[in-house]
């Protein structure tokens, strides 16, 4: 650990003097705490970051080579679905495929004061989302006679809120030692004029959790990597926390991102025909030589309502951020200075102790820069990365606000009309609404059903009452 002195000289030396200052006149355990905190950090490296995305920050322009990208269109037959399907099974079946969730974000916005896996998201038994991930992976691991690893990205806002939870449920059924938390990394906030790495009180950093992307170095970091290698895992399902119906093993695309000629088996994504041109999510695009997700932010309006002859969106392809990227990939990305990901910046208002006056601040305007990395952009890291298409009911019931669109209600119907899909295509009659909604709530385990193809073995109603809430 460097003594104060050296400390504060790198400080200086990297245009931090009043930071310098402060912590040279600390005393007591804060200022031991602070200096294990900013010890922590690579100071070059943060220079670097400020310069870089500090006042003298500038927007690049729109990459003038963007156009739609290709992907494996739902109803395409061109492809061999069949074949796919059995090469992924084979991989699952063969212990080669892990679950990963990214799961640092908090339940706020939802109103919900905990980490957001722990949100009572199913239909009618409020099933947290951890929960119905874990039977899941349950009913896919006794399907497919295999382990299926799962390992979960927190972050220091939620790690120990996390693994409390999944103890006090017994994890659900899952062998602990199948499941790895693991806590992703934080970027110090800085001012957004000065550059200043801003306290957030006496003793601490001013810092925010580093984005999903922080990812790839956080799975170094913490020996999950390695864990995964020495378990023969070679690919990773990707899925974030507030999706209950991402289908986390799906053996086409696994196969189709591991075996298609047009793969590089590096990253692959799914995506869904976007609801509206401002619908809230990434769109995958070509640019240049490579694909990329450009965030719905960073997509310019003209292009996001651009519509083709029959009045389609050409910019169409939503991400619901799914995908299946590789362990060598990853490795890579980890720890391969070549394949470092950008930052996205964010001016906001973060509350601070000011070192010059002793007084804590809390600004009524947006005060300092946060610096976050998205796991989508390894995509374009990828030789050859390839998108399949997939329905929006089946895959798609994002929890994300506490009313309207992606809202628990919102999330709920779809979830219900999935099993309603599932159930009619085996011969069940369902009631629906005039607008040609399901007239009912229907809660359908996974380990009752992965797929339609499952209830064939299962007691079905002849129909289902109008207004009724079942559990199958
Ligand atoms: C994300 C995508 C958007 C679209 C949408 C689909 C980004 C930037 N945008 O939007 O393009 O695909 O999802 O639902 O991802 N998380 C962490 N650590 C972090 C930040 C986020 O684990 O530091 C997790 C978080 O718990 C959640 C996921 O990443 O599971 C998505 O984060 P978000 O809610 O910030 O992204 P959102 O919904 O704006």
């Amino acid at each position: 650990m460097p003594p104060v002195a050296t400390l504060a000289s790198q400080l200086e030396s990297i245009g931090q003097s009043k930071l310098a200052i402060y912590l040279q006149g600390a005393t007591g355990s804060g200022a031991q705490l602070l200096l294990d905190e900013i010890s922590k950090f690579n100071l070059e490296q943060v220079a670097t970051y400020i310069k870089q995305y500090g006042s003298q920050f500038v927007a690049s322009p729109p990459d003038e080579t963007i156009s739609p990208a290709p992907y494996f269109a739902l109803n395409d037959t061109s492809w061999d679905r069949a074949l796919y399907q059995s090469k992924g099974e084979e991989l699952i079946k063969a212990g080669k495929v892990a679950c990963f969730t990214v799961a640092g974000g908090q339940g706020s916005r939802l109103g919900f004061n905990g980490p957001k896996g722990c949100y009572p998201t199913s239909c009618v038994n409020n099933k947290s989302l951890f929960e119905m991930f874990a039977q899941t992976i349950y009913a896919n691991q006794r399907k497919y006679s295999t382990t299926i690893p799962w390992y979960i990205m927190t972050s220091p806002l939620n790690h120990e809120q996390t693994q409390s939870f999944f103890k006090e449920h017994n994890h659900f059924g899952l062998d602990p030692d199948n499941i790895m938390f693991f806590q992703q990394g934080v970027m110090p906030s800085f001012d957004k004029e000065t550059g200043d790495l801003l306290l957030s009180d006496p003793a601490h950093l001013a810092t925010n959790p580093d984005g999903h992307g922080g990812a790839y170095k956080a799975l170094h970091v913490s020996g999950a990597l390695e864990d995964m290698q020495s378990r023969g895992i070679e690919q990773l399902s990707y899925f974030q926390v507030d999706n209950p119906n991402a289908k986390i093993i799906d053996p086409v695309f696994i196969g189709l991102h591991a075996f298609s000629p047009e793969s590089s088996a590096e990253f692959s994504s799914k995506m869904v025909a976007k609801a509206s041109w401002n619908e809230k999510v990434g769109v995958f695009c070509r640019v240049g030589d490579h694909l990329a997700v450009v965030e719905y932010s960073d997509l310019p309006e003209e292009l996001a309502q651009m519509t083709n002859e029959q009045g389609e969106l050409m910019f169409n392809a939503g991400s619901i951020a799914i995908h299946t990227i590789s362990v060598k990939f990853i490795d890579q990305i980890a720890t391969d200075p070549k394949y470092a990901l950008p930052f996205h910046r964010a001016v906001k208002k973060v509350p601070y102790f000011d070192t010059q006056t002793g007084q804590h601040v809390d600004p009524s305007e947006p005060n300092a820069i946060k610096l976050e990395q998205f796991v989508f952009d390894a995509m374009s890291l990828a030789d050859n990365s390839i998108v399949l298409e997939t329905d929006r009911v089946e895959e798609f019931a994002p929890v994300k606000n506490a009313t309207g669109t992606d809202s628990i209600i919102t999330s709920k119907q779809l979830q219900s009309q999935r099993a309603a899909n599932w159930l009619i295509a085996r011969g069940v009659s369902i009631p629906t609404n005039p607008d040609g909604s399901v007239n009912a709530t229907i809660e359908l385990s996974p380990i009752t059903a992965l797929c339609p193809e499952d209830l064939d073995s299962e007691q079905l109603p002849d129909a289902i009452k109008p207004g009724s809430s079942i559990t199958l």
